[in-house]
């Protein structure tokens, strides 16, 4: 049995995640999971929530919360909200878990061991007020380039300046608003990723199956001399993972955490062992999917992201796996997506700008959105939500297509036989030739499925269904009836089977739709079809079912012109 590991890219904690956040990781993954699963593959999906760092603390400051709290409490809401998306996550886990705080201890110590990690002292600002070391965005003073009085400590956000703190003018606190600072010595770990150039071009060059966006990005930091920079991993934050080596001290880095990405990553690993320990699990089920020493050499690793997270995951990420000198699993393939702009603009999460999980949730079920944003996944450029475009897709792609066809057929059904397959009649050419298109579409939407082409399964998938309405267009069996009750018999129960057929095959899309017409079809499962004509003749005769309620509603012109009005303005909460 095959056996494939996907991971998201771990949603940051500091709020509620836009539809693009969403459409760029967490659903093309969980599309892909349980095509995988699906198909009879053994998958672990893995996704958790990144909770480190100084916006999360911020944040928590914001909310008037202590940190940890705030983010147990926004790890819960980010969970339930995924759970309404139906994103089919093994585990969700955190990145601020022990398991996390111990692994990211040791691979600091692994790689202090090989020489990859090297302690440096640097000056940096402290505040006596505060009693601490204050990072960039703690400190915010008078832009030295434009007067602008809030430039942060690393940039200046009105004219984008990029700024150290001591050149501010007027340097305060934003803890305390002291004034009172002063530079300091202090020590900081750095991970010396030049020392890897060759191992990361070595083992980029392997993967000749990636994605053009993957490896372009990976190559430009590798190769354009900045990139490959070595990075400061550890800050003067309280909340992070302790600087250990291993579970002993370490001498100097006391009252520091480590830099939010260097543990987010490792929280992918972590997450395993959170899921083993929450499950009643051992040590040796997570392992068997992360260590090749324990039997992960047969693992296939996937892993879904935004073009933003790419350099962490091709550069500095392998720097702690393959520097670590241990045999941990790496990732065989990264799906990366470009970003989803929203109705001439940008999403924002820091403006409130667009449609943001929980909201979108509030006004349409998961599967409305679930179609649109796949079948419009930003692949091989951004694309773009506007809410004429969704209305259409909604209406046409959803209603009239496969909406459409599953009431016409169980309602005419109904009405001429009963609420069971008919018998009579029997398949004939049309037939024929019906399942042979639809067995080289299937072929074509399997191909574009493994190969995670997001867009090309969403086109093929609705081809799919296009083909059932052209069959009821010209066989009409509602006109047969008048004259040949029997061949129509024979036409509904052929329409019938297409509607298993198209549950089957739509459930990784629109999960809870494929799970209405099984439960209205009495379907004992929704497993893969691995052949057009065996599935075509499932239900025999007398085969009962139920008429299911409507499974679309359209989106007529004043909703959406309400919805669009509603989501312009700032989100107020
Ligand atoms: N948290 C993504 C983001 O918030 C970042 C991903 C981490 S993946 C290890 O932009
Ligand atoms: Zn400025």
């Amino acid at each position: 049995m095959a056996r494939t590991l996907i991971t998201s890219a771990l949603p940051y904690i500091n709020g509620i995640k836009h539809l693009g956040n969403l459409v760029g990781s967490q659903l093309p993954a969980d599309l892909y999971a349980r095509y995988c699963r699906a198909r009879g593959d053994e998958v672990l999906f893995l996704c958790a929530t990144d909770e480190h760092g100084t916006p999360a603390e911020i944040a928590a400051q914001k909310a008037g919360k202590p940190v940890a709290e705030f983010c147990a409490q926004l790890h819960e809401a980010q969970a339930e909200i995924a759970k309404g998306f139906r994103l089919s996550f093994d585990h969700y886990g955190r990145s601020s878990s022990d398991q996390n705080r111990k692994l990211t201890q040791h691979f600091a110590k692994r790689l202090f061991d090989e020489g990859l990690v090297e302690e440096v002292s640097e000056t940096q600002v402290y505040s006596e007020t505060d009693g601490r070391f204050l990072p960039d965005r703690y400190i915010e003073g008078t832009c030295p380039n434009c007067g602008y009085d809030s430039a942060r400590g690393d940039q200046c956000d009105n004219c984008t300046k990029q700024l150290d703190p001591t050149d501010l003018i007027n340097p305060h606190s934003t803890i305390s608003g002291a004034t009172d600072l002063e530079e300091r010595e202090t020590k900081h770990l750095y991970l010396r990723q030049s020392k890897m150039r060759d191992a990361l071009n070595n083992w980029i060059d392997e993967k000749k199956d990636w994605p053009i966006l993957t490896t372009s990005i990976a190559k430009k930091w590798l190769n354009d001399g900045d990139g490959l920079q070595d990075r400061g991993i550890t800050r003067d934050l309280k909340w992070g993972v302790p600087v250990q080596k291993g579970d002993a001290p370490w001498e100097g880095m006391e009252g520091k955490v480590f830099y939010v990405w260097f543990d987010a990553p490792i929280e992918y690993i972590a997450c395993a062992n959170e899921w083993t320990e929450a499950n009643g699990l051992t040590d040796a089920d997570w392992e068997r999917w992360w260590r090749t020493d324990k039997g992960a050499d047969d693992v296939r690793y996937v892993q879904f992201m935004g073009k933003d997270n790419v350099p962490f995951h091709t550069l500095s990420f392998p720097v702690t796996m393959l520097g670590s000198n241990e045999p941990w699993k790496m990732v065989d393939y990264i799906k990366s997506f470009n970003y989803l702009n929203y109705d001439g603009g940008q999403f924002s999460t820091s403006r409130g700008r667009g449609v943001f999980m929980d909201q979108a949730l509030s006004i349409l079920p998961a599967d409305y959105w679930r179609w649109w944003l796949l079948s419009h996944a930003p692949e091989s450029s951004d694309s773009e939500f506007t809410w004429e475009n969704f209305q259409q897709s909604v209406n046409k792609d959803l209603s009239d297509v496969l909406g459409n066809f599953v009431s016409r057929i169980t309602k005419f059904c109904r009405s001429k036989f009963s609420e069971s397959v008919p018998s009579g009649g029997t398949y004939g050419p049309v037939e024929e030739a019906l399942i042979a298109d639809l067995s080289d579409k299937l072929k074509a939407y399997e191909t574009h499925m493994t190969n995670m082409d997001v867009r090309k399964s969403a086109m093929e998938l609705r081809g799919i269904w296009v083909a059932g309405n052209e069959y009821l267009q010209t066989t009409a069996p509602w006109a047969t009836f008048k004259t040949d009750p029997e061949q129509a018999a024979a036409q509904v129960r052929l329409g019938l089977n297409l509607i298993g057929l198209y549950a089957r095959l739509s459930a990784p899309f629109i999960p809870d739709t494929a799970e209405k017409i099984q439960a209205a079809l009495n379907m004992s499962n929704l497993d893969w079809p691995t052949d057009i004509a065996a599935t075509l003749g499932e239900f025999k005769e007398g085969h009962a079912f139920t008429v299911p309620d409507n499974l679309f509603v359209k989106i007529d012109d004043d909703q959406r012109v309400e919805w669009q009005e509603k989501f312009a303005g700032k989100r107020e909460d």
